[in-house]
């Protein structure tokens, strides 16, 4: 699939600090450890309806990743995919009388255009699941080959199955209990009331064609995939085994990334399938729950259409810590907003305070698991002594203008 423009990332003068993130398996900040080429897999959006502000702040937490590690001289392979086809879509599609395939390629149009806006760095590559159905036609085959697969018990839909137990490590991921892994496999896509299934955790891999919904030929027979086997495969495909970050937001943490890891490692035998698996908090709208239920989303593109400018989104956002579960209100934008102002103001005078100490510790708290919240006060405290004109290094603007595109995507002089 076509990826997003990018937007060119200064070189930041200064000493990089090596990257460490949070990892939801050991439950551990952990020192990321690249090689020359660091290799980021982050899942990506399900094409029916546009980007709100919790997708835009998962990106926005990965683009920090990226941004450090190419701060520290990696080469950065970041994939994400587009599940441009499973259930939400076909049902969306369904209800507005709208073809599946025409939807998903108008949400993901928006989605690019929402990425560039807020500077977001695009992946190299861009993988619908569509797209790499043979792919995934053949990793299922082997699943079947090597006894981790089986067929449900079903004469009518003999649907494919992963039995969750073929590794012998299922849960290493999430580290959830039975009880809570039961719960959550029903609330987020599974189908533990699945009759014909050996155990109602297992997961879907292939669904044999219903009438009315969009099918492939294949060996397996006609029909499509489930969710998780379109990640591991796209995943491994392009990174190999054991790459550097899993990425998406909490809401993957089971059962989406915990089965993305199973299935490739039954496939391989090989573990762990990533090294991090990192996970972003989940972002309401004035302290509820952003859901569509509650009809409380607000989009990216709807900011954009009234005229907000999107450093200041992205300024609002990055005001949090990645993975606090945190709400979006007026006054946050309204704060952003000021604050960008603030930084912009000082990133325009002729002289300021030093700044080599606040490039410092601008790069320490980004390093410390991405604690913007102390990378962000950093700079507010280089901005402050600037607009009392009390500096008179000459060139602290120019290293602040950088430092802050550089390492947080902004944007302060034109
Ligand atoms: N296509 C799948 C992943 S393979 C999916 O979850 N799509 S999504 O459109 O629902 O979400 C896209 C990304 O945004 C995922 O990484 C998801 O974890 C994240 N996300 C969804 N809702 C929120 C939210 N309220 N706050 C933060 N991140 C969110
Ligand atoms: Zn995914």
């Amino acid at each position: 699939m076509q990826t997003w423009s990018s937007v060119s990332v200064p070189r930041v003068p200064g000493t990089p600090c090596p990257l460490r993130l949070f990892d939801t398996a050991t439950g551990q900040i952990r020192p990321t450890a690249p090689g020359a080429t660091a290799g980021m897999y982050v899942c990506g959006i399900t094409p029916y309806d546009a980007t709100h502000l919790g997708h835009a702040a998962t990106y926005l937490a990965f683009d920090l990743v990226y941004r450090l590690w190419l701060d520290a001289g990696h080469e950065v392979h970041y994939v994400q995919n587009v599940t441009d086809i499973d259930d939400p879509l076909i049902e969306r599609a369904q209800r507005d009388q709208d073809d599946w395939v025409v939807l998903g390629l108008r949400e993901t149009a928006l989605f690019r255009e929402d990425m560039e806006a807020l500077r977001v760095l695009p992946p190299r590559e861009l993988i619908g699941a569509v797209e790499s159905m043979p792919q995934i036609v053949e990793v299922v085959g082997k699943l079947l080959v090597n006894g981790a697969a089986y067929r449900a018990d079903d004469p009518e839909y003999p649907d494919i199955y992963f039995d969750h137990r073929a590794t012998g490590r299922f849960g290493y991921e999430s580290n959830y209990d039975a009880q809570t892994m039961a719960t959550l496999f029903g609330e987020r896509g599974g189908d533990p009331e699945r009759p014909g299934k050996r155990h109602p955790l297992d997961a879907l891999l292939w669904r044999m064609a219903r009438d009315g919904e969009p099918s492939w030929e294949s060996e397996l027979g006609t029909g499509r995939p489930g969710w998780h086997i379109e990640c591991s495969v796209i995943a491994r495909e392009r990174l190999g085994h054991a790459f550097d970050v899993q990425g998406g937001g909490s809401d993957l943490i089971f059962p989406h990334h915990e089965f993305s890891a199973a299935h490739a490692e039954a496939l391989t035998g090989q573990h762990p399938f990533a090294r991090h698996y990192t996970h972003a908090g989940m972002i309401g709208l004035n302290g509820e729950k952003m859901s569509k239920s509650k009809g409380n989303l607000v989009f990216v593109s709807r900011l954009r259409a009234d005229g907000v400018d999107s450093a200041a989104v992205r300024v609002g956002l990055l005001a949090g810590h990645y993975r606090q579960d945190r709400s979006w209100t007026p006054q946050l934008l309204a704060e952003a907003q000021a604050r960008l102002a603030r930084w912009r103001e000082a990133a325009s005078l002729d002289a300021g305070p030093r700044a080599d100490d606040t490039v410092r510790r601008l790069r320490e708290h980004l390093a410390d698991d991405l604690d913007t919240p102390a990378a962000l006060a950093a700079v507010d405290a280089w901005a402050g002594e600037a607009l009392t004109r009390s500096g008179t290094d000459r060139d602290a603007p120019e290293l602040m203008t950088a430092a802050v595109d550089g390492l947080l995507g902004l944007r302060l002089r034109s």
